[in-house]
């Protein structure tokens, strides 16, 4: 199939001009052979190029840009396919935006054009060029260093001082994994997840119960969190936990039975973060606005989990407002890659400071997406490349430091 692919990408420090010039012209022989047109820009610090051709044309050069050491952070930022080609002939252009006036480039641009209507109707494509000539983007350009610029050291001080066996009388077990400010070098809350009293994932503890059972479980489960974290001494520590939103709903007395649980282990509902699932909670908003009244008027503070994994996040924010949101690993996974991540995520941040609503980062596994996410103004991370959910125990973080010293 027919694809358009839109990237950026920063220049390294060596590269010179004419090494470039060398690069289009073998590029330009390569692009002929597999019918692929490449259009590059460049403005002395960034590229932009559009690669149009057969789909796995198209990804087989993109795969071998990615990995050329002549740039780096590299973010793409279109993906699409089209019923005709922009730009027929194939091969490879360069043009040295220092060189053009901008109006000129874009007219080379359009002038390229083959396919009669697509550059005329509002095309994507010609708007990233646009944008890209115009400079109109460049304070979103967050330069990150590599990855292995950093390592991650745990405080020997902070080594797991004890793990609480499982207790099957229970029903339930925890795990407990840390939300850390990495620059702060603070653990700003932990959250205690749920297991099987053997251990085993959430899904098989929620399979356990039928629909009838499941809330009241749930709300039980939560008075066992509230005791090992209390024998974990977890002290005046903030523990997010997680409750199903139709517990609240569909269990009488709810908010009482957790304030019981909270006070039998020294515990004040302030320091106790309720988090929902997006999914969850948009099914019956009207019931469960009511329900988190509750809670919010008996001192809890109240996070959505997996923000932008469901369907109408945004509006979430605008009926029910919480203190926190957690965005999901879906939208975090790669974000130093993706243009689109990128932009939902942008938008996600400013829409939160507007509204004074933290934001933290869940699932964060590469240094890569941590530092991307640092830039664009998040501090709050949780996920298996600071510490991974330790079943009965609090972990020790790994602390980014830098190469080298700062
Ligand atoms: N190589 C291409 O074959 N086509 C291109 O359109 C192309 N565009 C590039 C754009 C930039 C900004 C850079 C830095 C490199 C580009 N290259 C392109 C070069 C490739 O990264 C790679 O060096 C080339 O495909 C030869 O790969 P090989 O040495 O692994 O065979």
């Amino acid at each position: 199939m027919l694809t358009t692919l839109i990237y950026r990408s920063h220049i390294c420090d060596n590269v010179s001009f004419s090494v470039l010039e060398e690069m289009v012209a073998a590029a330009n022989i390569k692009n002929g052979e597999a019918d692929i047109t490449g259009i590059l820009l460049f403005n002395g610090t960034h590229f932009f190029q559009l690669l149009e051709g057969p789909e796995e044309s198209v990804s087989a050069i993109y795969q071998h840009i990615c990995n050329d050491k002549r740039h780096y952070n590299l973010v793409e930022l279109l993906r699409d396919y089209a019923p005709l080609r922009r730009f027929g002939k194939s091969g490879m252009e360069l043009f040295d935006l220092r060189e053009y006036d901008r109006e000129e480039v874009l007219q080379h641009v359009l002038d390229k054009g083959t396919s009669k209507y697509q550059l005329t109707y509002e095309d994507r494509a010609l708007q990233f060029f646009r944008t890209f000539v115009e400079d109109l983007e460049k304070e979103n350009y967050f330069e990150i260093p590599p990855g292995d610029a950093w390592e991650f050291v745990t405080d020997e001080s902070d080594a797991i001082s004890q793990t609480l066996p499982p207790d099957r009388e229970a029903g339930c077990y925890f795990a407990f994994q840390p939300i850390i400010d990495p620059f702060a070098r603070q653990v700003v809350s932990v959250e205690a997840l749920i297991r099987t009293p053997e251990g085993h994932a959430p899904q098989a503890w929620f399979e356990g119960h039928n629909s009838d059972e499941i809330y009241k479980a749930d709300l039980k489960s939560k008075k066992v969190a509230f005791a090992m974290a209390a024998a974990l001494n977890l002290g005046v520590q903030t523990l997010s936990v997680n409750l199903l939103p139709m517990t609240l709903v569909n269990v009488p007395g709810a908010v009482n039975f957790l304030l019981d649980a909270i006070k039998a282990n020294n515990l004040v509902p302030e320091q106790i973060i309720v988090e929902f699932t997006e999914n969850e909670v948009i099914s019956r908003l009207d019931e469960f606005t009511n329900a988190v009244r509750l809670l919010k008027a008996a001192g809890f503070r109240v996070a959505i989990d997996h923000f932008g994994a469901g369907f109408a996040g945004l509006l979430l924010l605008a009926q029910f407002q919480p203190e926190r949101i957690k965005i999901n690993r879906d939208l975090i996974k790669d974000v130093h890659k993706s243009g689109p991540r990128q932009a939902i995520i942008q938008a996600i941040i400013k829409c939160c400071v507007s509204l004074e609503i933290m934001v933290s980062a869940v699932g964060v596994e590469k240094p890569e997406e941590w530092m991307w996410l640092e830039s664009a103004g998040i501090s709050q991370f949780q996920g298996y490349l600071f510490a991974p959910p330790a079943p009965g125990a609090i972990p020790a973080v790994a602390w980014p430091e830098k190469k080298g010293g700062l």
